[in-house]
């Protein structure tokens, strides 16, 4: 064990504290899972790091997760996460693959070039929603851009209480808006398309005060040092970023409360339409509808909402239902070729 650090350094904060009993307090220490591997988990204390080595007893665990360790360093208990990334994973055994725990504030990240994308940017709301994660939009490479402000306000426009904040990525100075998410005890994740500007920003995070966010090793059984902090920085700001690939894999899968949530304007249109299942195309009495057409609601608004509550619904149908549903596709297209062949046969 190597690298001592303070438990408020790893993200400690008072909702993991009150699930401590007096007992535990005397005698239990805390551990963060920094790292996952074949072996087991790799987890910080305050005393450095160590290996938990894999055994059945112990409950699936993520980056970022909290346990209790005893005096001989065993395993405890879990605690209770305060939010969680997971994913569908195929196959038959695991279907579930969580990606992080205990993240604060997921920074979706976007930049304001071509790649700007209203749609995308609804699509990662969703995902943090849905994991309990506060999101902020840090829209990237401002200094390419011609029209900040305008992309900015339509980005605000998708929820009055969101927070957005733009940047130059390269430009440490530009980034220090985002300090104020990054306070000490505040873990942080990232999320964005590839080439936004992430890795960037990820440096210029750590970049104030490169040389104390020393690289923090672990021996492996054959005694040798590996870095395990490559998923898990601690920002000189005093907060804790966990940036692992995992976040790039992220799914819209069993996420409509994500999604319902993202779009809770629609939502709260919906509930005036005159019919309960109205589908909001052309039935009469549709608020919906309305609203596009006095130009208080874009349809490409509500055509994401459509597509991104289908599209959740069908990941989480399982592979058997899915198969399913694809075999009853295939029947649909044969009997419809079949029967416009018959068409023009003239039968
Ligand atoms: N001009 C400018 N370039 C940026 C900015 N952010 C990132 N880049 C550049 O965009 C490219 C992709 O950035 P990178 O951080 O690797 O993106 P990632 O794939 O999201 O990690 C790199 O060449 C960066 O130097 C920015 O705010 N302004
Ligand atoms: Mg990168
Ligand atoms: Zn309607």
């Amino acid at each position: 064990m190597s690298s001592a650090i303070s438990i408020n350094r790893l993200g400690w904060q008072a909702f993991f504290q009150q699930q401590l009993h007096l007992e535990e307090l005397e005698h239990a220490s805390i551990a963060r899972v920094c790292g996952h591997h074949r072996n087991g988990y790799l987890l910080h204390t305050i005393q450095g790091t160590l290996t938990l080595h894999a055994n059945s007893a112990l409950p699936e665990m993520t980056l970022g997760d909290w346990l209790l360790l005893d005096e001989q360093q065993h395993f405890v208990r879990l605690l209770e996460r305060k939010s969680l990334f997971k994913r569908k994973a195929a196959g038959t055994r695991v279907t579930e693959q969580l990606i992080a725990a205990n993240v604060d504030t997921l920074f979706i990240v976007c930049s304001l070039n071509q790649d700007f994308n209203l749609s995308r940017i609804e699509r990662y709301l969703a995902l943090a929603h849905e994991a309990t994660v506060t999101p902020v939009v840090v829209l990237t490479k401002q200094d390419l851009c011609a029209d900040v402000e305008d992309k900015r306000q339509a980005v605000q426009a998708l929820d009055p209480f969101l927070q957005v904040e733009t940047v130059n990525a390269l430009d440490k100075d530009s980034c220090s808006s985002l300090l104020a998410y990054c306070g000490a005890g505040q873990t942080l994740s990232l999320l964005g398309s590839s080439g936004v500007g992430k890795s960037t920003l990820v440096n210029s995070l750590l970049g104030y005060d490169i040389q104390k966010t020393a690289t923090i090793r672990e021996d492996d059984s054959k005694g040798r040092h590996t870095t395990t902090a490559r998923t898990m920085h601690f920002l000189p700001s005093g907060a804790v970023l966990i940036d692992t690939p995992g976040m790039r894999e992220l799914q819209l899968t069993e996420c409509e409360t994500g999604v319902r949530q993202t779009f809770a304007d629609i939502e709260q249109l919906a509930q005036q339409c005159r019919f309960n299942d109205c589908q909001h195309q052309s039935e009469p009495g549709c608020t919906i509808q309305q609203a596009i057409a006095t130009g208080e609601l874009e349809p490409r608004r509500l055509s994401n909402y459509l597509k991104l509550l289908a599209e959740q619904a069908h990941n989480s149908a399982s592979l058997q239902q899915r198969h399913a549903q694809d075999r009853q596709f295939g029947r649909m297209v044969k009997t419809v070729s079949t029967v416009s062949r018959k068409l023009k046969k003239g039968y």
